[in-house]
């Protein structure tokens, strides 16, 4: 498929043409049909030869036309004009969070900055500060986004191992003699970002298991195939690792691979303390076996009950587990709709009755349309009256459907002011408001805060939308006081979000933890703009557990009359 190259190529069309300071709109017309073109699962080729590529959402003539000259001749002319002498080094900067076209067009043009080195340079000599509209604060999140990439180079997103190992481990289920086949590592414990990938399996041929594993379609290059370890690497440089064990040592092994280090350590004084041995292969007392099968064992040994993997991060989950007192983690069945849906009323892709077709199929008992307000009219964002025919449309869409509800709510920008971008009055329609920040980042502390407090203050909004705005590995958050954020979410009996989109996941786990200790309710919402990243629903889940959130601090736990309810009472 070439789907992934031709999303690549509108990517890397949508920076050239924001680089050179061309029209936004046809910037972000790029960027959306480089996402939608990302996401299909169908092959682009297919649909290109049976003529149906402007029946992609977000496919135009213009598009159209640059797709089939990719697929007819491997390039498009219009890339190969904007990439004229721009090199590949300069535009990998824009790479780097908080670096905008406009600030590397002016510093490539004034200082002649063409890569890494150059700009390292000019960091260290101070030549930057110099330039107008640059200034202390702007070269220190320069430096503090390239850290960010550094940090996040050679890992990946949690969105991305996620779907892929859990393909793999299903092609292996298929092989002979293979008995039991997880996930372990980060991946298990569902860390927002997995450096490589662990798999474990047992069976009666380990070095066949091996084998078929490093024979996979998915697998470009084997760098290790061992009679109990297979190391891989798959497309877009995904390191996955295999290991196959006896069965006797598959629990051990299982616990001792997902980690984390630092809980495996603290686990292991504990057992030095006990006279117990623990490691990959088993339990040990006095050199005899006591476990090693099943992973609870290694935990009972230690006068412990199973953990889930989410909380092994040595983040007191050991203690709770001495104590008796691990809590009730949410499971994804527990979660009763999606709060925030996307359709082509604003930016999504698709129709409102494909979006309730699709939620009642992934089994949720409602899903809250959340579209897009006016003032982000790159977004498409919807102005009053198109809100209310939008009400007016799901009230039908309702009228025919069973069991299964359509929640008529909106993502209402949250201005520069702290204003909302639209009426109490079409609020008051709502069943539910979801305000959020999609301007002025860059705004200093207080006022952030301030923007956020004061919409939580309007009592028609009901949840704060990903609050702290980062973008996984290429945004950081806004300079915000979530403490305060968050103590006034309770006194104005608003919920905060996980945003479950695989770029955002926001709040994170950390701050879900903070917030369970306060007592604000949190709501998750896949911010899908496609109905198949609604499964994105179980990332979201996962930050929840990593949080040790429990069924009782998630709205959309509630079924929909209680939810309802949640939302009218202030
Ligand atoms: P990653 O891959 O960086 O996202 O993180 P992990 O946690 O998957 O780490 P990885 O792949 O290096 O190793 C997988 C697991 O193996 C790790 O979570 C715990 C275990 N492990 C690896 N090395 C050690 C070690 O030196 N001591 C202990 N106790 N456990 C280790
Ligand atoms: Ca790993
Ligand atoms: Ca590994």
């Amino acid at each position: 498929m070439k789907n992934k190259e031709i999303s690549g190529l509108f990517e890397k069309m949508a920076d050239l043409l924001e680089f050179k300071g061309e029209n936004p709109f046809k910037v972000s017309a790029y960027r959306k049909a480089a996402r939608i073109i990302g996401d299909l699962t169908r092959d682009i080729e297919e649909i290109s030869r049976r003529g149906q590529l402007l029946a992609i959402p977000g496919v135009g003539e213009g598009i159209a036309k640059k797709i089939s000259e990719y697929l007819e001749t491997g390039t498009v002319a219009a890339y190969e004009e904007l990439h004229e002498g721009i090199t590949d080094e300069l535009m990998a900067l824009m790479d780097i969070p908080g670096m905008g076209p406009k600030t590397l067009s002016l510093i490539h043009k004034e200082v002649g900055i063409k890569d890494m080195a150059d700009l390292s340079g000019a960091l260290e000599d101070g030549r930057l500060i110099e330039l107008p509209g640059m200034g202390e604060k702007k070269v220190e999140s320069i430096k503090r986004g390239i850290e960010l990439l550094a940090q996040s180079r050679g890992r990946m997103n949690l969105g991305l191992a996620f779907p892929l190992a859990n393909r793999i481990v299903e092609s292996m289920k298929r092989v002979t003699g293979l008995t039991k086949i997880e996930v372990s590592g980060s991946l298990r414990r569902m860390r927002e970002n997995i450096g490589d990938i662990d798999i474990l399996a047992t069976g009666s041929e380990g070095k066949k298991i091996i084998a078929a594993f490093t024979g996979l379609p998915e697998v470009r290059e084997v760098l290790a195939s061992g009679d109990t370890k297979g190391s891989v690497v798959v497309e877009g440089g995904i390191q996955i690792d295999l290991r196959a064990v006896e069965e006797e040592s598959y629990g051990a092994a299982l616990q001792y691979f997902t980690g984390s280090k630092p809980h495996n350590i603290h686990l292991r004084t504990i057992a030095r303390a006990r006279d117990i041995k623990i490691n990959e292969y088993g339990v040990f007392r006095n050199d005899k076996r006591i476990a090693g099968r099943e992973e609870n064992g290694v935990y009972s040994a230690l006068g412990m009950i199973w953990m889930p993997p989410e909380l092994r991060e040595d983040r007191g989950e050991i203690e709770a587990a001495q104590r008796g007192e691990l809590p009730n983690l949410l499971e994804l069945s527990d979660i009763q709709g999606d709060l925030h849906v996307h359709s082509n009323w604003s930016d999504g892709s698709s129709d409102i009755d494909e979006i309730a077709r699709w939620g009642e199929s992934m089994g949720h008992q409602y899903v809250a349309i959340c579209d897009h307000s006016k003032s982000l009219k790159i977004a498409g964002g919807l102005a009053e009256d198109r809100l209310l025919q939008q009400m007016d449309e799901i009230d039908r869409i309702n009228e025919q459907l069973n069991g299964f509800r359509l929640l008529k709510g909106t993502e209402v920008d949250i201005l520069p002011d702290g204003t909302l971008d639209l009426s109490d009055e079409v609020l008051s329609h709502l069943d539910i408001v979801i305000a959020a920040i999609h301007t002025g980042f860059k705004q200093p502390r207080e006022r952030i805060t301030e923007r956020i407090v004061l919409a939580m203050e309007n009592p028609h909004v009901d949840i704060i939308a990903h609050p702290t705005g980062r973008l996984l590995g290429s945004r950081e958050p806004y300079d915000l006081d979530l403490d305060h954020v968050m103590e006034m979410a309770i006194q104005t009996h608003t919920s905060l979000e996980i945003n479950a989109y695989h770029e955002r996941l926001d709040l994170n786990d950390i701050h879900c933890m903070r917030a369970k200790e306060k007592g604000v309710m949190i709501s998750i919402g896949t911010d899908a703009h496609h109905p198949e990243q609604m499964w994105m629903m179980s990332l979201g889940a996962a930050v929840a557990r990593r949080g040790w959130l429990e069924k009782g601090d998630v709205l959309n736990c509630l079924p929909a009359h209680r939810l309802i309810q949640w939302c009218r009472k202030g």
